[in-house]
């Protein structure tokens, strides 16, 4: 495979972070829409999530079990970070309840 391909490839598949030696990553709100979109990180490992846009974002956390499986971590001011840690093995999706846009898939493995 060509570089240009493997890089166009990473492109459309969105960039996957891999976390720190702390068990922490950083995830930020800006523009609406999360840095990075996806992620992959060990049970147990926190995600920080910085609100770096003018607007307040509602984090809302889906986890292995579907819709009914989910942590809503309440309203968001601009400049506020909050923590949440991935306690079981599988995927989770994390979106924003007011910005559609504002979503990623996290993978606890
Ligand atoms: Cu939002």
């Amino acid at each position: 495979m060509s570089n240009r391909l493997a890089i166009a490839i990473a492109i459309l598949l969105g960039f996957t972070v891999a976390v720190s030696a702390a068990g922490t990553l950083k995830v930020i709100q800006r523009g609406l829409a999360l840095t990075p979109d996806s992620a992959t990180i060990a049970k147990g490992d926190r995600l920080i999530f910085t609100n770096d846009d003018d607007v307040i974002h509602n984090i809302h956390v889906f986890g292995p079990g579907g819709e009914d499986d989910s942590v809503d971590l309440g309203l968001q001011k601009p400049g506020k970070t909050l923590t949440y840690k991935f306690d079981r093995l599988g995927s989770y999706r994390v979106r924003c309840n007011i910005h559609p846009s504002v979503k990623m898939s996290v993978q606890v493995k």
